[in-house]
């Protein structure tokens, strides 16, 4: 057990050999020949589990160096300046400087409390890949979780990445976010969510809480509203027998991923989007800034198409309902004859909400500047639509002679959509049955 507790104005430091600022004392006597830098030093390890250790108002200058088990050279593993291996020590009040790929770094069914520090100026290693280096927070395996509440995050490449999956819930609350590259990350492509995130904020008002989501068959999960947007790269996935719930005001994001040209949100389970007239959830383009967030850090304006789609997919999606939902800039097409000499482009347009096979209820939502089709019906589906607002959907290229849309609703023959007091505006076609 570790008890390092400083005060305001006396504070613990652990830095460099180097670092003569700190103290005003020349440790290593060669006057200011020699100046630290960040992986001076290796770092502070937390294993014991209980007691708990506790370090208050300590600063955490330069260190981070990594190790290397690679008897061919210098192939590191960095493992923060503090790290925290299945310990659950408390770290507030203090300050993380010019640290080494990663700050803090936790693992192994570890679970700190890390509360009011400032985590700032994480050093890019170059020896590490580029997406393990200069995060403020590593929380490096699914069996960890972490207490992360109050901390400033700032010119990190990233703030927090987490690959936490436990039954303990991953806290995140009450953070704040300056000039990182990406604010925070979220990975559950393997792991299951289990995150209780609240009122966490960029200063600048850029970026977003990047995350993956999928839910597999018996889950049952929230996404929680947060302060700042979502921005998915993976799209979300709910299998058939999972639940999704996401709380009203959540605003979600769609960025494309660069392993694919787009991703959709695939239903097959439930998903529950009950936003509120003053609180309705949102599914947009990356680079929509109308919440107040550029998440995209670019000025351009998005356009109708930026992303894919919704889908209802089967009768056991058939449960989910979305009340106060909006959908932006989505219908992205398919070019199913890419190449000019077979007469190409052949697009094909599913909609901005694709229900196939599946009688979903869409109740009070709004389609805005979508491309093609806004809703897209086909096979044996009865959807409920009603009393939503479907407008100012975009035409948009068939082939090289020919355009398509902007269709609000089309309608395949061998489905039954209960339609009742939606209204339309500025549609080219508001309802289409196709044959
Ligand atoms: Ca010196
Ligand atoms: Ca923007």
């Amino acid at each position: 057990m570790l008890r390092a507790e400083g005060t305001v104005v006396e504070p613990i430091v652990f830095t460099s050999f180097l670092d003569d600022a700190v103290d005003g004392v020349d440790s290593n006597q060669d006057g200011s020949l020699s100046s630290p830098s960040s992986a001076d030093w290796m770092n502070v390890n937390f294993y014991n589990s209980a007691p708990s250790s506790v370090v208050r108002y300590a600063r955490v200058f330069y260190g981070g160096q990594g190790v290397s088990n690679n008897p061919n050279g210098w192939y590191p593993k960095y493992t923060g300046a503090f790290s925290v291996h299945g310990a659950h020590p408390q770290i507030t009040d203090s300050i993380f400087e010019r640290n080494h790929a990663i700050s803090l770094y936790v693992e192994k069914g570890a679970h700190p409390l890390l509360e009011r520090n400032m985590i700032k100026n994480t050093a890019f290693a170059s020896q590490a890949s580029a997406w393990m280096s200069g995060f403020g927070v590593r929380i490096a395996d699914a069996s960890s979780t972490a207490d992360i509440i109050g901390n400033i995050f700032e010119d990190n490449t990233i703030g927090i990445s987490s690959e936490s999956a436990t039954s303990t819930p991953l806290i995140v609350k009450d953070n704040t976010f300056t000039r990182n590259q990406k604010n925070a990350e979220f990975n559950y492509s393997y792991g299951d969510l289990n995150l209780e995130n609240t009122n966490n904020q960029d200063s600048e008002r850029k970026g977003g809480l990047y995350i993956q989501l999928v839910v597999r068959d018996g889950q049952v999960k929230t996404l929680r509203a947060d302060t700042m947007p979502y921005v998915f790269r993976g799209g979300i996935t709910v299998a058939e027998g999972g639940i999704l719930t996401i709380e009203p005001g959540a605003v979600i994001k769609s960025a494309s991923n660069p392993q694919a040209s787009s991703v959709p949100v695939v239903i097959r389970g439930t998903l529950k989007a009950q936003g509120t007239e003053v609180r309705p959830i949102i599914f947009t383009a990356f680079a929509d800034d109308s919440d107040g967030y550029d998440s995209d850090g670019a000025a351009g304006a998005p356009t109708s198409g930026a992303w894919e789609n919704i889908q209802f997919l089967g009768a056991t999606s058939s449960n989910s309902i979305l009340e106060y939902v909006q959908v932006r800039y989505g219908g992205l097409g398919k070019n199913l004859c890419p190449h000019a000499y077979l007469g190409g482009p052949c697009m094909d347009y599913k909609g901005a909400m694709l229900i196939q096979d599946a009688s979903p209820t869409i109740s009070r939502a709004t389609f805005d500047k979508n491309l093609a089709i806004a809703v897209y019906v086909a096979g044996d589906a009865q959807p409920i639509i009603e009393y939503s607002d479907i407008h100012d959907t975009k035409q948009a290229i068939k082939n090289p002679t020919t355009s398509i849309g902007g269709i609000g609703i089309s309608i395949g023959a061998e489905s039954l959509p209960a339609l009742t007091d939606n209204t339309f505006t500025n549609n080219f076609e508001d309802v289409v049955y196709r044959p």
